[in-house]
């Protein structure tokens, strides 16, 4: 006589039913791996079943069942580069460029990043966060269950570590999980224009280990660019941070080649964002230490930039590729990750498997969660989504036309 089969959908707190599951698990297949009519369960805030439907016995289950009759779950999504936290707006900057002068141009004038750097000093924590919300709660609504928010309008120490608590808070306040980075090297502050270095030296010395103190960040990012941070800069303040246990990350070679992927990688960063200059030397860097190439396609456009990221390159290197917001008020002040994806495939040529995949899996994996999140794979977080679509790709295809029917964080379904 055979033992019954034990149900791991009778152990779990709330399942879903009727389901075509894009899991974006490779084990399952490639593309979306999808699992056709199926049962997906949840146990304590983990996915803790995936079966069949014609296993499913429902006779005895106590607990909520959803039927989703047929509808799509994905992972939830993960916009893992972002700068939400910042006060102001930069609209004359934008109607300058219009009118022919450059975003390099801008910053050298002491405007750009600088003028949000006045906007956020000036304001209070409380106004901060107040102003902060609403941005991420437009990320969440489309269905981002995990978002990176970074420091960089600061610039010195207090206004960098209010930026961070505002991050924090926010995570701790609303359903959605945030990865905070410590951006301080964005700008050389107005305090000490011409005296990077010292700027540098400080941020090793004082800041970095405040932070790490506290525990405001798990990550440290630099933009290393002509306008901003040196190559030898980016090196001292990747070893400070690594020292304390930060995650790494860097605005690499988007304006143009400084070899600062290549730098990150021999650091083992957990990404290189931007990119568009990126050379092969670097791709194989980028690929020998597993590091992600998160693409920014929202400031590619905004700034009407015309060299594109090497994504063929990337693709024949097998280098996980990301894509996320920068949601930014100068570069890219677009506040939609649907958007990023259509733009993925129309403007630098993914996939549209390529472009779900680069908000759920490699995107997490982007912020060292790739073991935890970003698929639907038994024991990861029960971060998913529910929509009333045919096909994943039309997630990719269409912009605005569709937000989640439901919107699930930790096994519980919270909207926005
Ligand atoms: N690169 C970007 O795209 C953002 N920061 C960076 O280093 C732009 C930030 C801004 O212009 O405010
Ligand atoms: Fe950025």
């Amino acid at each position: 006589m055979q033992n019954p089969v034990p149900n791991p959908l009778s152990r779990c707190d709330r399942i879903w039913t009727n389901a075509r599951l894009a899991t974006l698990d490779p084990v399952i297949g490639t593309g979306y791996g999808l699992l056709e009519h199926y049962a997906l369960g949840v146990r304590a805030g983990l996915i803790a079943a995936l079966v069949p439907m014609q296993e499913v016995d429902l006779r005895t289950f106590p607990g909520e069942v959803t039927d989703c009759q047929g509808a799509l779950i994905t992972p939830g999504l993960v916009d893992c580069h972002t700068h939400l936290v910042y006060g102001g707006h930069r609209a004359s900057d934008f109607t300058i460029r219009l009118q022919g002068m450059s975003y390099q141009e801008i910053a050298r004038s002491g405007g750009g990043i600088l003028s949000t750097v006045r906007a956020t000093r000036a304001l209070s924590e409380e106004q901060l966060f107040l102003q902060s919300r609403p941005r991420l709660m437009t990320l969440m609504s489309e269905g981002c269950t995990s978002i990176e928010i970074k420091s960089g309008y600061g610039l010195r120490i207090e206004d960098e570590l209010k930026m961070l608590r505002v991050a924090r808070r926010l995570g701790q306040e609303l359903p959605v999980r945030i990865s905070t980075t410590l951006l301080a090297a964005h700008a050389v502050p107005p305090e000490y224009l011409g005296n990077a270095d010292a700027y540098v030296d400080m941020v090793c010395s004082e800041l970095i280990p405040r932070v790490a103190a506290e525990t405001l960040a798990d990550a440290l990012d630099v933009f290393c660019e002509t306008i901003a941070f040196s190559l030898q800069q980016t090196e001292r303040l990747f070893s400070a941070a690594r020292q304390y246990g930060l995650g790494l990350k860097v605005h690499a070679e988007q304006l143009s080649g400084s070899g600062a992927a290549a730098l990150a990688a021999g650091f083992s960063a957990w990404s290189a964002d931007h990119l568009e200059y990126l050379d092969e030397p670097g791709v194989r860097a980028l690929q020998q230490a597993g590091t992600v190439a998160t693409l920014l396609p929202g400031a590619f456009y905004f700034l009407q930039e015309s060299v594109k990221p090497p994504v063929e390159l990337l693709r024949r290197y097998r280098v996980p590729m990301a894509l996320a917001t920068d949601l930014n008020p100068g570069s890219s002040p677009l506040a939609s990750i649907r958007l990023m994806m259509n733009m993925g495939c129309i403007l630098f040529g993914l996939s549209p498997e390529e472009a779900l995949a680069a908000v759920t899996r490699n995107a997490a994996r982007a912020l060292g969660w790739g073991s935890r999140l970003g698929t639907l794979t038994l024991g990861r977080e029960a971060d998913f989504l529910l929509w009333d679509l045919e096909e994943p790709t039309q997630l990719v295809c269409e912009v605005g036309l569709s937000a989640p029917r439901q919107r699930v964080f930790k096994g519980e379904v919270c909207h926005a």
